[in-house]
Formats: C-alpha cells, sequence, structure tokens
C-alpha cells in the first residue's frame, strides 16, 4: 500500500491527495504538521518538505513527480495524456504552474505585507490571463479533466485564503474552479484544515 506523507494544509500535498482519491485505489495519509517535522521527514527527503510518498522500498518527493508515478502505476483514469507531444506539453505547462504560479506561495505566505501585495498581484495577472480559456472548453486540456486540472485546483481553492479577489474577466476562471471542486475526488482529498479556508 502507498503512503503519503501530507501537510494539512499544504497546497503541493492537497495535488497528491486529489490523484489518489481519484484512482479510487488504497492509501494510508500521514498528517505531518510542518511545524514540527517528524525525523524522519529529512533521511526520505532531503528537501525535508512534504509531500512524500513511500511504496515498499520507493520513496518520491515533489509532488508533480509523485502525482505521475501514482498516474502510471494506476492508469485509470488517466491523468496525463497518452500522446507523447500532447503529454509533452503537459509537462511544459506544470513547469509553468511551478514558475509563474506556485513561486509566489511563498510571498502569499509571507509575514511582509509589501511581498504578500506583490505575490497577489502577479498570482492575480497570471490567472486572469489564463481565464478566456474556459470560455472555449471545460477543463485545462480541452474537455477532459487532467493532471493540469490536479495541479492547479489547490491554488484556485486558496484564493480567498490568501486574500485575492479577481475581477469579472475571470468569471470563466471561477465557473471553471467551481467544476473541479464539485468533482467527489476533490472533496473526499481536502482536510478539515483546507474545507475551513472557503466558504
Ligand atoms: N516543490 C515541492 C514543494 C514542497 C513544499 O514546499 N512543501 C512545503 C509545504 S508547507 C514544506 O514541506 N515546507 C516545510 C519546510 O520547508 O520546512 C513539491 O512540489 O513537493
Amino acid at each position: 500500500m502507498m503512503t503519503l506523507y501530507s501537510g494539512t494544509t499544504d497546497p503541493y500535498s492537497h495535488r497528491c491527495r486529489f490523484v489518489l482519491f481519484e484512482k479510487g485505489m488504497d492509501f494510508q495519509v500521514i498528517d505531518v504538521d510542518v511545524y514540527n517535522k517528524p525525523e524522519d521527514l529529512a533521511v526520505m527527503n532531503p528537501y525535508n518538505t512534504v509531500p512524500v510518498l513511500v511504496e515498499r522500498d520507493l520513496i518520491l518527493y515533489e509532488a508533480n513527480i509523485i502525482n505521475e508515478y501514482i498516474d502510471e502505476r494506476f492508469p485509470h483514469p488517466q491523468l496525463m495524456p497518452p500522446d507523447p507531444v500532447m503529454r509533452a506539453r503537459a509537462r511544459l505547462f506544470l513547469h509553468r504552474f511551478e514558475n509563474e504560479l506556485f513561486c509566489h506561495i511563498p510571498g502569499l505566505e509571507s509575514s511582509n505585507a509589501k511581498v504578500a501585495e506583490k505575490a497577489r498581484a502577479s498570482v492575480r495577472e497570471n490567472l486572469t490571463q489564463i481565464s478566456p480559456v474556459f470560455t472555449k472548453q471545460k477543463f485545462m486540456l480541452g474537455d477532459e479533466f487532467s493532471m493540469l486540472d490536479v495541479a492547479i485546483a489547490p491554488l484556485l481553492w486558496r484564493l480567498d485564503h490568501y486574500g485575492i479577489q479577481l475581477d469579472k474577466e475571470a468569471a470563466p476562471l471561477m465557473k471553471y474552479a467551481e467544476r473541479l471542486f464539485s468533482r467527489p475526488a476533490y472533496i473526499e482529498a481536502m482536510t478539515p484544515a483546507e474545507k475551513a479556508m472557503r466558504k
């Protein structure tokens, strides 16, 4: 059985929990307090971060790497595109999510007001740019739910929590977000602390 070491409010762990529930398989989640991490976390992951996935003698870290492994190990429903060209494009998008959106998470969580506002402005601008895509399609890659939707959902869920308000231009994006939030696996994957982040 797979074991996921997961932060209860961590957006990266949230991604992995979402995939595990989408696959409907057997797994165990161990909640990690990121302010008081267990000593064995640094042994498993040189970066000493969550999420970490353990399956027998395999230990993985980095949310996207964990999620691609789960997707290949349990191919139904498949979340990465089957076609190599589309799969390469999906990886490029995942890379851009990290570099253009998730790189701002430390800023959004910063107690320095200026740093936090700068991070909020960058995320607002990037999300508003993506929004028109959802006037034409249901999900990030088209009409099929994919790993890209998994990757961005935890950030969209946390917008209110991070104090990010989007204007009317981003209405298609918010409609898309509601589509993700209503998935049974999405609801099951959330911790009580995450449920409390959004009304
Ligand atoms: N790029 C990593 C990011 C993981 C990450 O930043 N995790 C945070 C979640 S709060 C963490 O464990 N922080 C604890 C620390 O840095 O001490 C991933 O995708 O897994």
